[in-house]
């Protein structure tokens, strides 16, 4: 089987977008694409991120017809573990893929998601823009107690995906790569603990610290679910941590935010309110507007031996709300 597809990375985190050569995903709606595909398709994941055409920091995607009216293509976007409901990064990424494959123009597009429609712009500078679904935080000052580290406090929040989102202090070391395996080990186990707690939807843990660069607002750490950590600043992990800003009141609609991530680029994030339909007591929910850049690293046909395909359905979804 020949598989095509285009290779970039946004902000230093790479994403494989497979435009060509994939099965059909028979749903009609895009979260039933995504169960159909980890159920019966789920070797596509695996030959594409996993060793030896992969690695684990590697974000694939998916193109597929959309299933809105309005919407130019959905995506599925997915890992070394297993799937996405959004990815930001990679939504970055897909833009700049498909101008590169001739399928768009400097413009805006709605592309379909698991987790709902996202707006993204591809602007005539080569930055793109991406109106996220609504984000909102769930709780605040949530209390867990991790082992060697003990009680850790940090606020739960949607962002496309479920974060726990804590302040560093001085039992983190500095946010920088090569401090990564440190961070890498302390933000699993207070993943573990959440998870011990109850907290099972928690698959992203970002760690925030003062920015190096003084332009910038804030820098991060992001362990992603496989166990990778995101080199970008993580598209749904901003959204996050604007919807936590707003919740606290700390991040008025005007200004912008700079997030910095462990390896120094940036995203600039804006929000506005969702609309009234998306609201959730007790905090507001909004939709950040997260714009980066992203670069072309390669394009790539897979080709994939019989004995590769079989039908083992991967057991996450990362969605479990
Ligand atoms: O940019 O949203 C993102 C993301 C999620 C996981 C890796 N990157």
């Amino acid at each position: 089987r020949h598989i095509l597809a285009v290779d970039s990375h946004t902000g230093g985190e790479p994403t494989r977008i497979i435009y060509d050569g994939a099965p059909a995903l028979d749903a009609a709606t895009m979260a039933d694409r995504l169960e159909c595909f980890r159920l019966k398709h789920d070797w596509l994941r695996r030959v594409s991120v996993e060793e030896p055409r992969g690695s684990d920091i590697l974000v694939g995607a998916l193109i597929t017809p959309p299933v809105s009216e309005a919407a130019g293509c959905g995506i599925i976007f997915f890992n070394n573990v297993g799937y996405l409901g959004m990815c930001g990064h990679g939504t970055i990424g897909l833009l700049v893929t498909l101008n590169y494959l001739g399928r768009l123009e400097p413009g805006s597009c709605l592309v379909d998601t698991p987790v709902g429609p996202v707006t993204a712009t591809l602007h005539e500078n080569g930055l793109v823009s991406l109106d996220n679904v609504p984000c909102h935080a769930r709780q605040l000052d949530l209390t867990v107690q991790v082992p060697d580290l003990g009680e850790v406090c940090g606020d739960l929040v949607w962002g496309g995906n479920w974060f726990f989102i804590l302040e560093m202090d001085e039992r983190f070391p500095e946010l920088t790569v090569d401090n990564s395996r440190m961070l890498t080990a302390i933000t699993l186990r207070i993943r573990e603990a959440l998870h011990r707690e109850g907290f099972n939807m928690v698959d992203h843990v970002e760690v925030s610290g003062p920015p190096l660069n003084p332009q910038n607002n804030s820098r991060n750490f992001v362990l992603c679910p496989g166990d990778a950590y995101d080199r970008s600043p993580c598209g749904t992990g901003t959204s996050a941590r604007v919807a936590a800003l707003v919740a606290r009141g700390q991040l008025e609609k005007d200004r912008t935010w700079r997030q910095e991530s462990i390896t120094g680029s940036v995203f600039s994030a804006e929000w506005r309110e969702a609309p009234e339909k998306y609201q959730t007591a007790p905090f507001m929910s909004v939709i950040p507007t997260i714009t980066g850049s992203a670069r072309i690293t390669g394009a790539l046909e897979m080709i994939v031996h019989p004995d590769e395909i079989d039908s083992v359905p991967s057991g996450t979804t990362g969605m479990e709300s």
